[in-house]
């Protein structure tokens, strides 16, 4: 038989090249095939208490979907907040860094800059450099811009420019103006010939106010929130214009969730990083009608179960479209409970036997455990074995323990490695934490906490809560008190001097300049 040598030199010239080309890109460590981890979807609640969920003791209230999941997965007893408000939880959940190392760290206004350097090493930055797709589903709170931010055009620096390849958000909280979605930095629905104004120093002439138009409002303001009106719900700060581009408060839940399902239909195909920032139970807490009603406790109670809902509905995406496998899951909240947050909204009135807070002491805004211990879980079907860890463990680790899963080694400044913990290999935490609230630190180490003295009042009486603010210090055993209410600071000297001397290693003498304005 005569032999073909230009059909077999085509063939071979082919195989070469396919060996060839398979080997450069693997040589170039841009197919991470070998070392690609699994999705990261980090769930992100804000406001929510360590008692909320079924799985934290709750009775009264019911967390179907997310008791499933804890369940299934790892739930940490010892799981922490980096601070007990929003901005600096985040700001140390993306970048890995404690957040008193940075001063604009603190709850911010709609119109303040971006927080985090656009130089600054973040977890979506770390996982883009090994292949992941990154996105952001929700509230930002981080900053936009440079500070002088005209709505109307592409709003830069946000979450884009800090590792996150899209981009869907609230800028700041539900409560604070401007009330629009941004997508990659555009807000959704712009009329040009409606522009947008934001100022939150003066309102803008003959626009209503909480303050001035009470007969405008479908909730009323107990405390702050009287600012611009949108949809009937008095805010914080002002604004004028983008009547088109306005959310719809009680569609916002459904807008998130869906954004956040198409991002997984969208992703799928390759390895992705998903940040899905709830805006629940935080206020205005504005139910979907299909929710009003369904805890008993009225609208705070109400966007809990619609929270616990999405979540739902987020893993029954991640289900159909075959990566739930795949997948690691991180839920926690941003910091703890807190009921009258500014409205009239029957938070108290309906709280009933529910425990937002469960065992322990303070909530939103404090020192006190409350503050920053949180409901914290992992969960990867077939991979974590479901169970219980009271290991230490913060948001701060997420960073790089996340990198050591994915092969990266990157690290986040204040973040400890515990994979291990987090999949459920090892008991073992962090040995110590600075926990902050409000621009105040305390420090654990093991089961103890100390509290250095801060002036300012115990309790923020207009949120009903203990600040942890004491003229003496505070020593307290968790593990025999976790409710801190036996102060062991005077009998027991020693630990006291011990625990002053780590903090201050650590803190030096910084913690002593608190701002009066953040202590609440
Ligand atoms: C406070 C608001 C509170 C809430 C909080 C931020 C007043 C009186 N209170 O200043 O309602 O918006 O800021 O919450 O305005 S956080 O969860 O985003 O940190
Ligand atoms: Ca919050």
């Amino acid at each position: 038989m005569k032999r073909n040598f230009k059909f077999e030199f085509l063939l071979c010239l082919m195989v070469l090249l396919t060996i060839n080309s398979c080997k450069t890109d693997k040589e170039k460590g841009e197919v991470s095939d070998d070392k690609a981890g699994p999705n990261i979807v980090i769930i992100y609640a804000d406001d929510l208490g360590y008692g909320e969920l079924g799985v934290y003791g709750a009775t009264e209230l019911k967390t179907p979907n997310l008791d499933r999941l804890a369940n299934g997965g790892l739930r940490f007893t010892n799981g922490y907040a980096s601070s007990a408000t929003c901005t600096p939880s985040r700001y140390a959940l993306l970048t890995g860094v404690y957040p008193w190392r940075n001063k604009r760290a603190k709850i911010l206004p709609g119109t303040a800059p971006l927080i985090i350097d656009t130089a600054q090493l973040t977890l979506p930055k770390m996982l883009k450099k090994k292949g992941y797709h990154t996105g952001i589903v929700g509230k930002w709170h981080l900053g936009l811009g440079d500070g002088n931010v005209d709505w109307n055009k592409r709003i830069a620096p946000g979450p884009n420019e800090v590792g996150f390849d899209y981009s869907n958000i609230l800028a700041a909280t539900q409560d604070r103006v401007p009330t629009v979605y941004i997508e990659n930095g555009h807000v959704v629905n712009l009329d040009p010939n409606d522009p947008i104004e934001v100022d939150y120093q003066k309102n803008f002439k003959g626009e209503p106010t909480g303050l001035d138009n009470p007969e405008m409002l479908k909730m009323k303001w107990h405390h702050g929130h009287n600012n611009s009106i949108v949809n009937g719900i008095p805010r914080i700060g002002f604004m004028k214009g983008g009547a088109a581009a306005l959310w719809v408060d009680e569609d916002m839940a459904d807008y998130f969730l869906n954004e956040a399902q198409q991002y997984v239909r969208a992703q799928k195909e390759q390895p992705f990083f998903l940040y899905y920032a709830l805006q629940q139970p935080h206020v205005p807490r504005t139910p979907h009608p299909r929710f009003v009603g369904s805890s008993g406790m009225g609208p705070r109670g109400d966007v809990i179960v619609e929270a616990d809902w999405v979540v739902g509905e987020l893993i029954k995406t991640l289900e159909t479209e075959g990566v739930l496998d795949n997948t690691l899951i991180i839920f926690s909240s941003d910091n703890g409970p807190v009921l009258n947050d500014g409205y009239y909204d029957d938070a108290v009135e309906k709280v009933g036997n529910h425990q937002p807070k469960g065992p322990l002491r303070g909530g939103k805004y404090s020192l006190f455990e409350a503050g920053t211990r949180v409901p914290f879980f992992t969960y990867w079907k077939g991979t974590i074995k479901p169970g219980t860890s009271d290991a230490l463990v913060s948001q701060l680790d997420i960073f790089s323990s996340i990198a050591s899963l994915v092969g990266s080694d990157l690290e986040g400044e204040d973040s400890k490695d515990i994979l291990n913990t987090f999949l459920g290999k090892s008991d073992m935490g962090r040995d110590e934490l600075v926990l902050e609230a409000t621009s105040r630190t305390a420090y654990r180490k093991g089961d103890w906490v100390m509290i250095p003295p801060y002036d300012g009042p115990a309790k923020n009486m207009q949120v009903d809560i203990e600040l942890g603010n004491d003229k003496e210090y505070q020593l307290y055993d968790l593990k025999n008190d976790i409710g801190q209410e036996i102060n062991l600071a005077h009998s027991n000297p020693d630990k006291l001097e011990e625990m002053i001397k780590a903090f201050e290693q650590i803190r030096g003498e910084g913690y002593k300049k608190v701002e009066q304005l953040e202590l609440k």
